[in-house]
Parts: C-alpha cells; sequence; structure tokens
C-alpha cells in the first residue's frame, strides 16, 4: 500500500471508531437524548424521524410525508423531499447517508445548510434513533436510483448500495425499536396523530398522511388519517373551539416576520370560562410557557384594558379587573422561532430566553391594538365579556372562601364519606377516588388502612367544563374531592393558583368501571384536575387504576388479566393437559363484581397493581378531547365517540 492508501485507511478505522463509541453512548445513556425510555420515549423517535422531513418541507422541497405504524409496532416514515445525499463523504471515506445515519449530531458536523438534518429541541438526530433501533432501513431515491441501506442498533449491515431505478424522489425511513432498550414497544395512534395533526397546523403546506396497519376497519381497511392545513394557527384555534360557542367571527391573527423572533400567534374568544393557551417554540409544544407566553399575556393585558378604559365601556364597573379576566373564554396558539432556545423548567418545556418576551410583547400589541380599532363591535363583546369574568371572579372568591371557611370550622374538616389512612405523611399515602358507594365499600374493606384512603364519588360529578367557577364549589363531590385533598386556591396575584403545601396525598388514583359510564366519570374528574388542579397532574401525583378485564379460573387456580393477548396465553398455558373449556373465563365490566379481597389483589395491591400515570402529553389535544367530550356541542361527541368507540381505550 502506499503511504496515502495507509493514511486512508487509518482515518478510515479511527472514524469507525468513534462512531462505535458514539452509538455506544446512546444505548448506554438513552434517556440523555431521547428523555426516558418508557412510551414517551419511544414516541420520540417517530417525533425525531418526522422532524427531518419538516425541515426538508420547511426548506421547500417536500409537500407530502406518510407515517406508518406497520403489524410489528416498527414505523415507516416516507417524504417526497430531495432525498439524503448518498455520495461520497470525502473526509469520511463513506456515503454522506452512512454518516447522517451513524455518526451523532451528523448534523453539526457538515456546512449548516445542506446537511442539517435536525429539527429545533427533538434535534437529536436520526443517528440516536439508529442506534435505538434493533433494526433501521433507509431508502433514499434520488439522481434516478434506489438506494438503500440497513443497520441493526446503528451498525451498517452492508455499504450503501443501489437496488433498482427510479424517478422518485424523497427519503423513507423504517425503523423498529430495540426491545432491549424501551420497556414498552406499543404505539399509540391517539399520540401520534395528536402530534402529527399539531405538526400539520403549524406548517400549512405539509400534507401528512397517518396509517395504522395493525387496526383494520370493517372493510378491512387500516385506520388512517390525513392532516393538512392551509390556514395554519388561525384553522388551528378554531379547531380547538369546534366545541365552543364564538364570540368573535373571526381569530385574531398575528405575524411577525421582522426582527429577530419570527412568530405567529392565532387567537380567539368563546362563551366559555376557560383559558386555552399552548405555545410553541420551534414547533416544540412548551407546556410549562416562558417568555413567549409571558410577552404574549403582557401585550393582551396592556393593550385590552388601555382600549377598554378608552371607549368608555368600563365607566358603570365598579370593580378591579385583573390579569385572569382578559384570559377566560381566551383560545390561543402563540409559534415562535429562536435561534438557540434556552429551555428550562421541571420536564425542560419552558423558554427561558428573555429577549422574546419584548418582541412578542410589541408585535402583539401593536396587531391587536389595530384589530381592536377596526372592529369595534368584536371589540365589544371582548370587552363585555371580560367585565362579566371579573364579576364572576369576585363571586367564585366568596364560594370558594366559604369552602375552605367550612372546612377550619368542621373538627377534622374532611368529608364525611372519606375513609381516610392511617398515615400522616403525603408521600407514603394514596387517595383512591372510587366510581359508586358499593364499590366505594368494597374497595373499603379490601384497602391497607394504613396508607389508603377511599373517597366513594356518586354517580356524575359535576362537568366543570360547562359550568362557571364559582358553582364549581357548590357541587358536594367536588367539595369533599378538595377538602380530602387537603388543597386551597388562590393567592393575591393569582386567584386560580393551587396550593399544594398542605396536599395530603401523594398518589390519586382514579379507580372507576371499566364501561362507557366509568370512562365517562373518569374524563369528568380528569376535566376537573385538568382545568383547576393542573399541578397535580404535571408534578405526577394523578394515577388512573387498571382493574383486571378478565378472571380465568381453574379448580382453585384463579389468575387475572388486562389483555386479550395475555388472556389467550394464559388460558393456553392453565389448559396444559389439553382441556381448553376446563379454564372459566369471566369478563370483569364492573369493579363491583370483586369482592373486597378481589379488588385488593388485582387492583390496589401495590406489589400486583397496575396503575397509569396520568401526564398531559400534548395539552393542545388533552384540552380538545375534554372538551370534546365535554362541551356544549352533541353532534362534534357523537361523531367522536362512533368513531372511536372501536379503538379500545381513549387516552387521555
Ligand atoms: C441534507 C441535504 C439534502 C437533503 C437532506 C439533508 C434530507 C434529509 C432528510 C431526512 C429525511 N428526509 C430528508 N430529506 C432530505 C439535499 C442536498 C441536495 O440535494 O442538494
Amino acid at each position: 500500500m502506499t503511504a496515502e492508501k495507509l493514511k486512508k485507511a487509518a482515518e478510515y478505522s479511527a472514524s469507525n471508531i468513534q462512531v462505535l463509541e458514539g452509538l455506544e453512548a446512546v444505548r448506554k445513556r438513552p434517556a440523555m437524548y431521547i428523555g426516558d425510555v418508557s412510551v414517551k420515549g419511544l414516541h420520540h423517535l417517530v417525533w425525531e424521524v418526522v422532524d427531518n422531513s419538516i425541515d426538508e418541507a420547511l426548506a421547500g422541497f417536500c409537500d407530502l410525508i406518510k407515517v406508518t405504524i406497520n403489524t410489528d409496532n416498527s414505523v415507516t416514515v416516507e417524504d417526497n423531499g430531495r432525498g439524503i445525499p448518498t455520495d461520497m463523504h470525502v473526509k469520511e471515506k463513506r456515503s454522506a447517508l452512512e454518516v447522517v445515519m451513524t455518526v451523532l449530531h451528523a448534523g453539526g458536523k457538515f456546512d449548516k445548510d445542506t446537511y442539517k438534518v435536525s429539527g429545533g429541541l427533538h434535534g437529536v438526530g436520526v443517528s440516536c434513533v439508529n442506534a435505538l433501533s434493533i433494526m433501521l432501513r433507509a431508502t433514499v431515491y434520488r439522481d434516478g436510483k434506489v438506494f438503500q441501506q440497513e443497520y441493526s442498533r446503528g451498525i451498517p449491515q452492508y455499504p450503501v448500495k443501489v437496488i433498482g431505478e427510479s424517478d422518485l424522489r424523497g427519503t423513507t425511513i423504517d425503523f423498529k425499536p430495540d426491545a432491549d432498550i424501551f420497556q414498552v414497544l406499543e404505539y399509540n395512534y391517539v399520540t401520534v396523530s395528536g402530534r402529527l395533526r399539531e405538526l400539520a397546523f403549524l406548517n400549512p403546506g405539509i400534507r401528512i398522511i397517518l396509517k395504522d396497519l395493525r387496526e383494520k376497519d370493517e372493510k378491512g381497511e387500516p385506520r388512517s388519517d390525513e392532516f393538512f392545513s392551509e390556514g395554519g394557527l388561525r384553522e388551528f384555534v378554531q379547531y380547538m373551539d369546534s366545541t365552543r360557542e364564538k364570540l368573535i367571527s373571526e381569530p385574531i391573527y398575528v405575524e411577525s416576520n421582522k426582527g429577530t423572533t419570527p412568530l405567529q400567534v392565532a387567537m380567539s374568544y368563546n362563551t366559555s370560562f376557560s383559558e386555552n393557551l399552548v405555545s410553541y417554540v420551534n414547533n416544540i409544544n412548551t407546556h410549562e410557557g416562558g417568555t413567549h407566553v409571558a410577552g404574549f399575556r403582557r401585550a393582551l393585558t396592556r393593550t385590552l384594558k388601555t382600549y377598554a378604559e378608552k371607549s368608555g365601556l368600563l365607566e358603570k364597573v365598579k370593580i378591579d379587573i385583573n390579569g385572569d379576566d382578559f384570559r377566560e373564554g381566551l383560545t390561543a396558539v402563540i409559534s415562535v422561532k429562536v435561534a438557540e432556545p434556552q429551555f428550562e423548567g421541571q420536564t425542560k418545556t419552558k423558554l427561558g430566553n428573555s429577549d422574546v418576551m419584548g418582541a412578542v410583547d410589541q408585535a402583539m400589541g401593536e396587531a391587536l391594538q389595530n384589530f381592536l380599532e377596526e372592529h369595534p363591535k368584536d371589540a365589544k363583546m371582548i370587552v363585555n365579556k371580560v367585565i362579566l369574568a371579573a364579576q364572576a371572579r369576585h363571586a367564585a372568591r366568596k364560594a370558594r372562601e366559604m369552602v375552605q371557611r367550612k372546612n377550619v370550622l368542621s373538627g377534622t374538616g374532611l368529608p364525611g364519606k372519606l375513609a381516610d389512612c392511617a398515615s400522616t405523611d403525603p408521600a407514603v399515602s394514596e387517595l383512591y377516588l372510587v366510581e359508586g358507594d358499593s364499590a366505594g365499600g368494597s374497595a373499603k374493606q379490601g384497602r391497607n388502612r394504613h396508607f389508603q384512603a377511599i373517597l366513594p364519588l356518586r354517580g356524575k360529578i359535576l362537568n366543570v367544563e360547562k359550568a362557571q367557577e364559582h358553582k364549581i364549589y357548590d357541587n358536594e363531590e367536588i367539595k369533599n374531592m378538595i377538602t380530602a385533598l387537603g388543597v386551597s386556591f388562590g393567592t393575591n396575584d393569582d386567584h386560580k393558583a393551587l396550593n399544594l403545601s398542605k396536599l395530603r396525598y401523594h398518589k390519586i388514583v382514579i379507580m372507576t368501571d371499566a364501561d362507557v359510564d366509568g370512562s365517562h366519570i373518569r374524563t369528568l374528574i380528569l376535566t376537573f384536575f385538568f382545568r383547576y388542579m393542573r399541578d397535580l397532574i404535571e408534578q405526577g401525583y394523578v394515577y388512573i387504576a387498571l382493574p383486571p378485564l378478565y378472571q380465568l379460573k381453574k379448580g382453585k387456580e384463579e389468575r387475572y388479566c388486562w389483555t386479550e393477548q395475555e388472556r389467550d396465553a394464559i388460558i393456553k398455558e392453565m389448559a396444559r393437559d389439553g382441556k381448553a373449556d376446563s379454564v372459566n373465563v369471566q369478563r370483569y365490566k364492573g369493579l363491583g363484581e370483586m369482592n373486597p379481597e378481589q379488588l385488593w389483589s388485582t387492583t390496589m395491591d401495590p406489589e400486583r397493581r397496575s396503575l397509569k400515570l396520568v401526564n398531559i402529553e400534548s395539552a393542545a389535544e388533552a384540552d380538545h378531547l375534554f372538551s370534546m367530550l365535554m362541551g356544549d356541542e352533541v353532534a362534534p361527541r357523537r361523531d367522536f365517540i362512533e368513531k372511536n368507540a372501536k379503538y379500545a381505550n381513549i387516552d387521555i
């Protein structure tokens, strides 16, 4: 070999070792790259791959993205972009495709403009997805050819090869997450569709098609959805409010591409009493808000206040108006692009960049003022709504104080229906919210009274989506929940602020029947938490109990199972002697069908039960689901239920 060739060979194996070390680091500490290895991290892989196609679309080269969940829970993401380059990468001595797929943060290693393959915050790069997949296949259509390379746990199985000819252009990535890494391998349709819908609204003009080959309808067609938005955030706001009665005819829309912070805001008012605000930075949902949201709120309050004062609409109103009053019935979406976003907060979804606040404030303030001046009718509707909100807030404070005062006066202050636990340590104490008095009775007998408390809830609790705030505190079941939990509301600045310092339980378990009524009650309770005690959800205190679906019995042997697959497997196992019909199968419909001992052993015993943590994956989607199921309008709700009835559980 010539010296030159020797040098090249040495360089090649050196970069190879680096690649292997990089992939190894991802596999050793996957959480550092994708957050966690639960169902959340599993979905993160899809977001990562789709982000790359979205980037290609934002660069102007792609308008169609197809996502398919395959029967084996592998996922295929196809786009009609330029295709990842496949030519030899001079420095790395291998195909650019191989580099993109195997080198960590490959995006940064190249010329930023041409080889960027990572989106905003997710931006850990497709190589992380590759490292965490037992199989990944990249297929590239470009230059009249079809190129392909496969990997396992990130390691190429062969050099990039040409497998055919084609006039098409684009990239297809198939990947199957590695069972050695992930605790869960099953994709959730609702989670994926929610995110893709959101991406379509945030990036108008891109068509995104989702197919799920695991679920076929009566005609044998896979479950599917197509997302496409022309109007972007305006349509997003209309979609969020589709079940509510609107107060102004068209959303107010603000777009600014001047300055360093490109931003878009759409907002509308409806006749409900809650605020629905979702915010994004670089297409990432900032659940915890941040400087962009602060700027928006400041501009909203200031501009509306000034307008209301100038217009003389406030003259007859004697009460003070505060920031919250301007946001009752408000639905808004804020989307900003930030070059180097700083994320803070518990879940790293709070924007910290301070210059963004002023940018949003200024653009919003100007645009809103123009809107109010040009649309005096809408402006008047909004101001009147604000006045009503202020009046209701005063009424609510009185009602809330009544609830809180009564607690102090009545001895322990705890509701009579609560069977409290002995422990006073919130960290180990659990509160079961149980549907109905009879299941409540079984739970009381079955529980471990040392650390488990039971609060039976009678029938339907109040539908908080429809009720005005002060009405909520009149509802017996809601009062019981508030006092049992030990929480209180309100500070001087923020009347809705939740005070958790006296929270009495760090596990709050919603236990309802596995039928339609049960899921309705669960949704009602979750709506209440979502609207009024969101911190409980965000801090991970709220769980859903999962009672078993089946009991299998053979002679003295009793087994329980939670899924149909499990049921079939266990029947096989129990029927080893060949007599399958000797196994008795009972389908549980209600908690009431279990005796206290069974309820304990299947659903309450920490050693054996299965609890699902409630988290707010996407506030926008959760909110829409809540209001669609709970809001005034019947038609969308019926449609939704009919459309989704055949797909087991609605995941919130
Ligand atoms: C860098 C350069 C070029 C395309 C891409 C990246 C690209 C990456 C992905 C990832 C998923 N889909 C994608 N589509 C394109 C093109 C450079 C050129 O053709 O000039």
